[in-house]
Order: C-alpha cells, then sequence, then structure tokens
C-alpha cells in the first residue's frame, strides 16, 4: 500500500448526478499516468457533498473499472453510522484495498467519541482502515495521545496525514515505523518526504502524479536537489490551481486529457471560463516541463 495515490475527482453531469462514464474515464487516465493507486470518495471526490446512494455508485464503479489494476482505498467516513456501516461492508464486497474515514465533524466531538468511532469501524471492516486526518476542514485534530491509543487495535492500518504539523509527523512515523503514513498536502510533499512517509495521497496527483512518483524516487536515492526542483514545479501548479479554484480547474484540466468529468457538485459553482482558461494555461506549463 505505498506510493501515490490520486485523491480521485468526482464526475458529474449537469443536473449533479454521478456520470458513471466520466468516472471510468477519471480511472483510466489515472491507470495510463501511473500512479499506485487511488483514494475514492475523499474530499476531492465531493464525499461530503453527496448522497448515499451517488457514493456507492461511485465506488463500485471505481472498482469495476481499476480491479485488480491499481491499489484502491475507500473512503467511507461519514457521521451517519448506518452509511458509515453499510459503505464499510460494500468497500470490502467489491474488492478494495483498504478503507478510510473522515474523523467525525461538525459537533465538538470528545477525543473518548472520537476514538469510540475508529474502533467501531475497525472491529466491524473486513478490510484495514486509514485514518483520514484533516484539520483544516473538520477542525479536529488529532493529538499523541489518540495515535497511541488508535494504532494500538490491530486494524487500524496507518493515517492520511493532512496537518501541517511536522513535529506530530516525525513523531508518529517514528514511534510506530510499522503503521502507513500517507501525506496528504501535496504542496508539502518533499517536507513528509524526508521524514519517512510511506506514500501521498493527493488531488493534484491526477495530474502531476508522475512527479510525486519522482520526487519520492528522488528522496529514496538522497538525491534532495531533484526532490526540490520537483516540489518547486509541483508548488507552481498547486498555486495556480489554488488561485484559479482547485477542483474546477483540476477537473477541466482531466478534460483537456481526454477525461472530462464535468463541474463540480452545488453549492460549489459553476465552472467558469476563467477556470477553463487557468486550465489551458497549466495544462502547457506541464506539458513543457514534461517535454524537458
Ligand atoms: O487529499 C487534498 N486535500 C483536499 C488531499 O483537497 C482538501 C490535497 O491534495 C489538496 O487538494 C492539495 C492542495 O492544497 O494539497
Amino acid at each position: 500500500m505505498k506510493g501515490i495515490f490520486s485523491a480521485l475527482l468526482g464526475a458529474f453531469d449537469a443536473e449533479g448526478r454521478p456520470d458513471l462514464e466520466g468516472v471510468r474515464r477519471v480511472v483510466r487516465h489515472n491507470l495510463e499516468l501511473g500512479v499506485d493507486g487511488l483514494y475514492v470518495c475523499g474530499s476531492t471526490g465531493e464525499n461530503f457533498l453527496m448522497e448515499r446512494a451517488d457514493k456507492e455508485a461511485i465506488l463500485k464503479t471505481v472498482a469495476e473499472e481499476a480491479g485488480g489494476k491499481m491499489k484502491l482505498i475507500a473512503h467511507i467516513g461519514s457521521n451517519v453510522v448506518e452509511e458509515l456501516d453499510a459503505l464499510c461492508d460494500q468497500a470490502a464486497e467489491w474488492g478494495y484495498d483498504a478503507v478510510s474515514a473522515v474523523t467525525p465533524y461538525y459537533y465538538k466531538f470528545s477525543a473518548g467519541e472520537i476514538r469510540d468511532y475508529y474502533r467501531h469501524i475497525a472491529d466491524r471492516s473486513k478490510l484495514p482502515l486509514i485514518i483520514y486526518n484533516i484539520p483544516l476542514l473538520t477542525s479536529v485534530s488529532l493529538t499523541r495521545e489518540d495515535f497511541a491509543v488508535l494504532f494500538e487495535h490491530p486494524n487500524i492500518m496507518g493515517v492520511k496525514f493532512t496537518a501541517q504539523d511536522f513535529y506530530l509527523l516525525e513523531r508518529v512515523r517514528t514511534l510506530y515505523p510499522d503503521k502507513v503514513i500517507y501525506s496528504g498536502f501535496d504542496e508539502m510533499l518533499l517536507s513528509a518526504a524526508v521524514l519517512g512517509i510511506d506514500g501521498a495521497i493527493g488531488s493534484t496527483w491526477n495530474v502531476i502524479g508522475h512527479w510525486a512518483k519522482a520526487l519520492l524516487a528522488a528522496v529514496e536515492k538522497g538525491d534532495l536537489a531533484t526532490a526540490r526542483l520537483i516540489q518547486s514545479n509541483i508548488n507552481s501548479v498547486v498555486d495556480q490551481l489554488l488561485g484559479a479554484g482547485l477542483y474546477p480547474t483540476l477537473k477541466e484540466l482531466l478534460a483537456l486529457r481526454g477525461a472530462a468529468c464535468g463541474g463540480c457538485r452545488f453549492p460549489m459553482g459553476e465552472t467558469t471560463i476563467q477556470h477553463k482558461a487557468a486550465a489551458m494555461a497549466l495544462d502547457a506549463a506541464i506539458r513543457a516541463i514534461d517535454g524537458q
């Protein structure tokens, strides 16, 4: 389960329904790009804007299309326990390699409640569980003590660490060498890689996953000069994407590369001419770097 995982972008039609052909296109595009796996129905997949049936349709379609060709992580996190349980069981049936779940959010859950949530999933799941820690969006910040308790569970395999706390990241890496740690901020891949993470999960890997793989390989070899250059290229892309509107611009980039997947679901805004223009400029810039 090491390596670079694309946080799969969602594919929707003009009415916001899942476009399952679009989903297949995005999966095939990632296969051609050569990433190691997919993280399905996460933040980038617009999970928190979808009803359960739509998540099920997308999770099932991805498994059909990617079947055995790459590693698959199903993000099943939900504050609704019935949905959580159903998706947990289905992910195993559909052939996923692992499940992942965001910390419960919105209400101020206690540390004990959050730990019970993860124990609930880990006990139930036939697949290993990856904790999804993203304090910036959930306002829940797992602590060193939380990891100490959670990582005692044999079915908790690791964490998607989408936080800027590199002190915590180093401590968790060193204290739990057998757990799998994925870095979650694409713009911080190098800083996480030097601390010995096992891989990364990110939205921009849908387009520049091959750069992320090259960066990890450079760090592995101890070639920090190359790794810094790649991170700088990644950050130029991230910078422009964040400025232009991350998900719609990424989707337009995929459309330019033969993997049209529509716009984002309401209440995210519609794709505009500015998103399309930004995607065209980025497409050219990425191709120029790839051609060097
Ligand atoms: O899955 C992604 N997180 C979100 C990880 O989209 C919330 C990241 O890949 C970011 O999109 C990326 C840009 O900030 O690092």
